[in-house]
């Protein structure tokens, strides 16, 4: 066919069919450095910017098929086909280095992130719980035994809970010895879990049996026997005929579940302005049965708590008509027990979470 144009339009023919070699050549040009790029790319990134570079719209074959205007139908169709089929070949080669590079990233990272199943397991630390929480927990335990419920209450009281309803009005010399921590006139730190069970009695009407555990606080310096917090556990029953008897009864049972059978303790008068009568409960030494020794103070008996009837006009506050009901009352510090139980020296390990000590128990 070409033969025959020439000899009719000589130099057009020749012009267009060297057009025509000369976009072929292009082409494969394009093709063969394209190819050869694509082979050495290396990252995912770069193999983007060569499909652009070769293959996008602005890219080195797009530019070259715009003079194909100088082609006739014929040369354009030639053309236009080879430059298809590379086109094709270079996605297919695009398409493959594409995955490969995606393959050795993969390999790389599971290489990297190899785990060795043969090692050794890391140690780690478990806590355990705490020495205060393992005897409040014991303690809660005795009590809920003995039909008790345990109720919690707030930290942070009024004046009412914490002093006025428990007998302390104002200017009384117990608000002395039980100075805390002020959040304004009215609000503060209570000290003692006593307004948790004014607030049960004002809500419930008797039969009571309630333990209150918590975190109570007092303005006092820190040594190895006092802090400003530290943790009470408070019990209170009301009922109809309750007496001292009960009280006695329901203790000395505590104490022999919470330092066996054969234990003993003692009673003392004593004064607490929301109990009437009161007195402190004193357990003889199980260290040395009595006789004095170091851990009793050589006194052969360890106080444990403070107990009593509760004063009626406690009762009154709380709308509990004390002609009708009575209740006993006693609260103890849980430190002091852990320390003995423990022979534990100074109270601030308790709250520094060294776990060289907590570890120990
Ligand atoms: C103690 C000692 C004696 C006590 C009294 C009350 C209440 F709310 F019924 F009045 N709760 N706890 C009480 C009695 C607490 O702690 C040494």
């Amino acid at each position: 066919m070409i033969h025959y144009f020439l000899l009719y339009f000589g130099f057009i023919i020749k012009y267009e069919s060297v057009c025509e070699k000369i976009m072929q050549e292009q082409i494969l040009k394009i093709k063969n450095s394209a190819a050869q790029e694509i082979s050495l790319c290396k990252d995912l990134g770069q193999l983007v910017s060569l499909k652009v570079k070769y293959l996008g719209k602005k890219g080195e074959l797009s530019l070259l098929l715009k003079q194909m205007g100088k082609l006739s139908p014929g040369e354009r169709k030639r053309v236009g086909q080879l430059a298809n089929s590379v086109r094709n070949e270079l996605e297919n080669a695009l398409e493959e280095k594409m995955k490969n590079i995606k393959l050795a990233q993969q390999q790389d990272k599971m290489r990297s992130e190899r785990v060795d199943v043969t090692l050794p397991g890391k140690k780690f630390q478990i806590g355990r719980i705490h020495p205060l929480s393992k005897v409040m927990d014991e303690i809660n335990n005795i009590f809920i035994g003995m039909g008790f419920s345990i109720v919690e209450g707030p930290e942070i009281e009024t004046d009412h809970y914490n002093f006025e309803a428990l007998n302390i009005p104002k200017n009384h010399p117990a608000r002395d010895t039980q100075d805390t921590f002020y959040i304004d006139d009215e609000l503060l730190l209570r000290t003692q879990t006593s307004p948790v069970q004014i607030r049960v009695m004002e809500k419930q009407s008797p039969p009571i049996r309630i333990i209150s555990p918590g975190r109570v606080f007092r303005s006092d310096s820190v040594d190895s026997t006092h802090s400003p917090v530290f943790h009470q556990i408070e019990g209170l029953v009301v009922d109809k005929n309750i007496t001292m008897a009960d009280l006695k009864g329901t203790l000395k049972l505590f104490v022999d579940k919470l330092y066996g059978k054969d234990s003993q303790v003692k009673f003392r008068p004593h004064h607490f302005p929301f109990t009437e009568p009161s007195a402190e409960m004193d357990v003889m030494c199980f260290s040395c049965q009595g006789n004095g020794c170091s851990l009793c103070k050589q006194e052969g008996w360890i106080e444990i708590l403070g107990c009593g009837m509760v004063h009626p006009k406690v009762l009154k506050n709380c709308g509990i008509d004390p002609e009708v009901y009575s209740g006993f009352a006693f609260g103890m510090g849980l430190e002091r027990i852990v320390m003995r139980r423990y022979n534990i020296d100074d109270l601030r390990l308790f709250f520094e979470n060294d776990v060289r000590f907590l570890s120990q128990f």
